[in-house]
């Protein structure tokens, strides 16, 4: 029909979180604000990344631009806009960005229910080649009337009551889950505005892709290199898995969550805890995994039952299709 040309009833993130807040009478709406508050950080950081390349060409990088001012790092640039952002809504008490030794305790002036744990700019060897990066943040809840401690983002994944992460690459793509399965929403830069363009995204129960820096290999224990050894020899006579690896825990966790198939970022020997921070990374990532119907393993346990003890702890992760981690969990219980 012509008419579908042109679609008219646009599913905008708001919108959508509006929805689902009628479904709870008692909301007052506080996480609505707090999320347009994200979101309006995530659309500055598009737009700087997006002026990046540019800014090199007519030689601002490194330099005092009109002002005087010196140009910021484009990770130092967003988690200021990130911070702003969300002590601005009224909705947040404490902070935690990957950008930032010390946990954000919000003045009592401005203060609301909800942390927010977060990386402002995720993947920032990637920003000067252009290749996709991403923000990447989970939303804990405390109890009302508390004075608010660090005790209160200590707390393991499956308490958080929402995560996400937005990617900036060819297009810009934020990633939400509410607890009740998980929406893919595309930036419209026309309109300014986030449109449903990924309803309730499964992940595939079984994936042909394996996401890993093999560069790392000669480090491995020996449940992680065997179960990349069968990535590339399988002993059931099925098809090797092809291997895909930005480096940009985003886009290659966004792939794995679209396409199916496993990531992993695990222990070794130089770094017996990973390199990716629980808090920020994994916690959201694993959040999102599940309620896609994938999962998240740690070598260990269920990464969204890990109490982390500090703001910025590590810890190994292997997350994706439900299969494929199966089979990464067994062969860590064989050695257990
Ligand atoms: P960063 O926070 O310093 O950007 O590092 C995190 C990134 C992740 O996006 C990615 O999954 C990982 O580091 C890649 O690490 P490596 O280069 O060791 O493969
Ligand atoms: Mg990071």
């Amino acid at each position: 029909h012509a008419a579908d040309a042109h679609r008219t009833d646009l599913m905008t993130i708001t919108r959508h979180a509006l929805n689902e807040q009628s479904k709870f009478p008692e909301s007052r709406g506080d996480f609505t604000i707090l999320l347009s508050h994200i979101v309006l950080g995530c659309k500055f950081v598009c737009t700087a990344v997006n002026k990046a390349g540019l800014a090199k060409l007519i030689g601002l990088a490194g330099e005092t631009n009109v002002q005087g001012e010196e140009q910021k790092k484009l990770d130092v640039l967003s988690n200021e806009v990130f911070i702003k952002a969300l002590v601005s809504s009224g909705r947040t008490c404490i902070l935690v960005s990957e950008e930032d030794e010390e946990a954000t305790f919000v003045a009592e002036s401005s203060r609301g229910k909800y942390c927010v744990v977060f990386d402002p700019l995720d993947g920032s060897s990637n920003i000067d080649c252009g290749v996709s990066i991403g923000t990447i943040f989970g939303i804990y809840l405390v109890e009302d009337g508390v004075e608010p401690t660090l005790d209160d983002v200590l707390q393991p994944g499956k308490n958080m009551v929402a995560a996400g992460y937005c990617m900036y690459g060819s297009s810009c793509t934020l990633v939400l889950s509410t607890g009740g399965g998980v929406n893919g929403f595309t930036l419209d830069p026309s309109l300014g505005e986030f449109i449903l363009t990924h309803p309730d995204i499964k992940i595939p129960k079984k994936g042909k892709i394996y996401s890993v820096n093999e560069g790392n290999a000669k480090n491995w224990d020996s449940p992680t290199a065997k179960y990349v050894e069968k990535c590339k020899y399988p002993e059931d006579g099925s098809a090797p898995k092809s291997l895909r690896y930005i480096g940009s825990m985003v886009a290659d966790v966004h792939r794995t969550l679209l396409y199916g198939g496993i990531f992993l970022y695990p222990a070794d020997k130089k770094s017996p805890n990973g390199k990716l921070r629980v808090l920020y990374e994994v916690f959201p990532m694993a959040f999102l995994m599940e309620q896609a119907g994938g999962q998240a393993f740690t070598g260990k346990e269920r990464a969204l039952d890990l109490i982390p003890t500090s703001i910025h702890e590590r810890s190994p992760i292997f997350l994706g299709s439900y299969d494929d981690v199966e089979e990464i969990k067994a062969l860590y219980a064989a050695e257990a």
